[in-house]
């Protein structure tokens, strides 16, 4: 059967796109965008300012503690049976459909689907009311008679984020945040597609593909499938389950970006009659294998590595947040960029964290076709749940949404149970404001969930693997380093030196970070430059950190001079972090097959704010995502800094069994060039020691370069940065067919490109005096007049 011939029979109407809706603002109604949320509708007519502005946040606070409430009308052409979809309500809602309650909603990450056959007219009216949440929530609080660690929120099954952290603002929107449909249908439909991939080899894939159908009638019908496979079927009156087995000759496999093609396969299935086709569905898939190995054999302790497709591979990413409060802003086109720009930063995997959102299908179509592996949290962070059946019931429901309607996404590599949730438990000190009775009851409640129903769901719904909680062990237990996988907060949160990187690796990093101030413009899309300076009330707004100022200042001293002026702090920042965040990433990828992953904290921001993205608000690189670009290639070499100015170069791969030339040049601050060695290298293994360095003098610097793969390592130095003086550069630039070109009389490093909109294809670079830098600028016109070029030269005069 082609595709083209899947028509579907049953209709499905989305009613937020046919019908125009409003929502009451002090008794009076307004035009609302849905999907969408209270906060953008406000925004949109003018009654409130852009809550990310200034110290706005402030002010809208408010707004979650009203009942805001939306309707519309809709018309209707009658079919036997019909029902209502809410593919995503914000959070505790009444609905109402011609004046009868059919819904009360207590989880934004449930899809609702209500049979109103009985109630439907020509014209209908549907109010969907949201109550105000905090009060709810204190009423649960003092019927559980504590509070649980992470405050009340955890009585709400609502992003976490919303309600502030440590990068994001508290911004709690509610509403009708995803789509609301009719559908309708006459004699039967296809609930259901759920296909298991039971064995792929690489002559034949052998697929069962499980289909419900929901009948109104006693009936006998033909299903089709992919391969053309046509079999009758007699149906009775409800629910019906039926099995296929479908097979794919010479398979063609998915791979995750770096190792292969993205293969996908759509599976049409459809049911007929005499008549013609009643019902169909297409579901996308990838073929592709994925273990997650958590007993190293070796040593017999606890290991943590994926294979796929029979290849352990080494995980390369970073940890994802919600791109916005109010996601009705997140565009087609923000899901394309931010994901391009992770593969372009050659990751392959990312983690969507706990605290934030199951994405959108987008998010996960994209990742599909771009090979980006997900390591998916269920919506569990920092925090004990509840545990009574109600709640219970509610987060199972959640869960079987969730893992079905991800499941066929070949993206999907894991599912965790919850974001530092045993962790905050065992070693945060959380039980002790506990009675020894309470404190049973919460961990009871925790292994209910996170070692009983969602495990039994992901196995039962899904192929995917589970993993109950990142990390298995925190930096407070010795374990960290040698079990499961790890967030290692030393370095930022206990002011640990950059250094301990290197020593503190464990068998998977899945969060580790620094932060760092956005660039200029976004700042200045919050505040006026009369508001440049840290303790400004409007700069201590966009930081959520309590020390975070303090301890980015504290560790530039360590380093670098402290720039004076603001612009050139901004720029410190993104050094210091980059610089220190290589550290972590090359250690981890070096440390192969001991080390088999290394996502950093964190590629994005929900709101302009000074984080421990690689990424702003905006999309704009910091110079973290350069850094992560380069340590992250297939191939890259890594200079470890040693005792006695010592270097040892290493080259690290994703493959193997190639043959290059290392060139190890060494040149003085002026651009003299001291030593130039040569070395054939066979690279054999992913992490390959080449050789060692060492310096007699502190005024040189060193680069490597593999000839033939074109890989430049970036600059070692023996000193701090704050110790050189480097010579002021002559730096020449033109601008010709659509490219950016930059030469200098003597080296400069860290040269930052910017004053002028748009991204260039490349910053924050070395450029030494024989060479020619060409860059492109995404926006073909832009205008390089403004154009200003900051080295560590500027750094260090200041
Ligand atoms: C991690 C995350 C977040 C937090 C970050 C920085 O552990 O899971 O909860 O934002 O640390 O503190």
């Amino acid at each position: 059967m082609s595709l083209s011939s899947c028509i579907k029979k049953q209709e499905l109407v989305l009613i937020n796109e046919l019908t125009d809706w409003e929502f009451q603002y002090e008794d009076k109604w307004f035009s609302a965008q849905v999907p969408g949320n209270n906060f953008s509708d406000l925004i949109n007519h003018g009654i409130i300012n852009d809550p990310f502005y200034g110290t706005n946040e402030d002010s809208i606070q408010w707004i979650p503690e009203r009942e805001w409430v939306y309707q519309t009308t809709f018309y209707n052409t009658k079919y036997s049976n019909e029902s209502l979809i809410f593919n995503g309500l914000d959070t505790y809602a009444d609905v109402y459909l011609n004046d009868s309650l059919i819904l009360n909603t207590n989880n934004m990450f449930r899809k609702w689907e209500v049979n109103v056959s009985h109630l439907l007219k020509e014209k209908n009216s549907l109010i969907i009311k949201f109550n105000a949440i905090s009060k709810i929530e204190t009423q649960k609080q003092i019927t559980l008679g504590y509070a649980l660690p992470g405050g009340k929120r955890v009585f709400t099954r609502k992003a976490g984020f919303h309600y502030g952290w440590d990068w994001g603002a508290k911004i709690s929107p509610s509403g009708i945040w995803k789509s609301v449909a009719l559908k309708s249908w006459n004699i039967c439909k296809i609930n259901d597609i759920h296909i298991n991939n039971d064995n792929l080899t690489d002559s034949i894939a052998n697929l069962t593909v499980n289909i419900e159908i929901e009948s109104s009638v006693k009936k006998i019908i033909t299903i089709n499938a992919y391969d053309n496979k046509t079999e009758e079927l007699s149906l009775k009156k409800g629910i019906n389950k039926f099995l296929l087995k479908v097979s794919i000759l010479n398979p063609e496999l998915w791979w995750p970006n770096g190792y292969g093609n993205q293969k996908l396969y759509a599976i049409p299935i459809s049911i007929s009659d005499k008549n013609g086709i009643i019902d169909c569905k297409t579901t996308k898939i990838g073929l592709r294998d994925i273990k997650l190995v958590s007993k190293d054999k070796i040593s017999g302790n606890e290991g943590f590595y994926f294979i796929i497709n029979g290849k352990p591979i080494f995980m390369k990413g970073s940890n994802y947040v919600p791109q916005d409060n109010l996601q009705n802003r997140v565009t087609k086109k923000h899901y394309y960029n931010i994901l391009k720009d992770v593969v372009d930063a050659n990751m392959n995997m990312i983690r969507v964290w706990g605290g934030g959102i199951y994405e959108q299908d987008i998010f996960y179509n994209l990742c599909d076709s771009l090979g980006i592996l997900v390591w998916q949290d269920f919506m569990f962070a920092c925090a004990m749940y509840p545990s009574d059946t109600l709640f219970l019931e509610n987060i199972k429901q959640e869960a079987i949404d969730n893992v079905k309607r991800l499941r066929h996404h070949p993206s999907i590599a894991l599912w965790c149970g919850n974001n530092e949730n045993s962790e905050g438990w065992h070693r945060w000190g959380w039980q002790n404001s506990f009675t020894e009775d309470q404190a049973e009851k919460i961990w009871k409640g925790y292994q209910k969930i996170f070692q009983d129903i969602l495990p039994k769901i992901v196995n039962s719904y899904s192929q995917s693997n589970y993993w109950e909680s990142s990390p298995k062990f925190g930096r407070g237990d010795p374990r960290h380093q040698f079990e499961g996988p790890a967030h290692y907060w030393g370095v930022w949160h206990d002011g640990e030196p950059f250094k301990n990187f290197e020593t503190k690796i464990p068998r998977f990093m899945s969060e580790f970070g620094f932060q760092s101030f956005p660039q200029i413009s976004t700042i200045a899309s919050f505040s006026d430059s009369a508001n440049w300076y840290l303790q400004s009330e409007i700069m201590q707004a966009h930081q959520k950190h309590p020390r975070g100022n303090k301890l980015i200042t504290e560790y530039m001293r360590r380093e670098y001079n402290v720039p004076r002026n603001f612009e050139k702090f901004i720029y410190a920042s993104q050094i210091l972090q980059s610089n220190g965040m290589r550290l972590g990433m090359e250690a981890h990828r070096r440390s192969q097959p001991y080390c088999m992953g290394s996502l950093y904290w964190q590629l994005n921001d929900c709101w302009p704010v000074a984080s421990w993205s690689s990424r702003d608000y905006y999309g704009n690189w910091k110079a973290l995502h350069f850094t992560a670009q380069d340590v992250f290639a297939p191939i890259s070499i890594s200079l470890e800094k040693k005792e006695n100015k010592i270097f040892n170069i290493w080259v690290i791969s994703d493959t193997t069994n190639f043959n290059d030339t290392l060139l190890i040049e060494t040149y003085s601050l002026t651009g003299k060039l001291i030593s130039s060695i040569k070395r054939k290298v066979k690279i054999e293994s992913k992490s390959q020691l080449i050789d060692s360095v060492s310096f007699c003098k502190d005024d040189e610097f060193i680069i490597c370069r593999l000839k033939q793969k074109r890989v430049e390592s970036k600059v070692g130095f023996t000193k701090s940065i704050k110790e050189y003086h480097f010579p002021k550069p002559n730096i020449k630039y033109n601008y010709e067919n659509n490219k950016l070109k930059i030469t200098t009389d003597t080296p400069i490093f860290q040269v930052y490109v910017h004053g002028v909109r748009g991204k260039f294809s490349d910053n924050f670079f070395t450029l030494l005096p024989d060479q020619e830098k060409l860059l492109e600028n995404k926006l073909s016109n832009f205008n390089p007049n403004n154009l200003v070029i900051w080295s560590l030269y500027d750094l260090n005069k200041n």
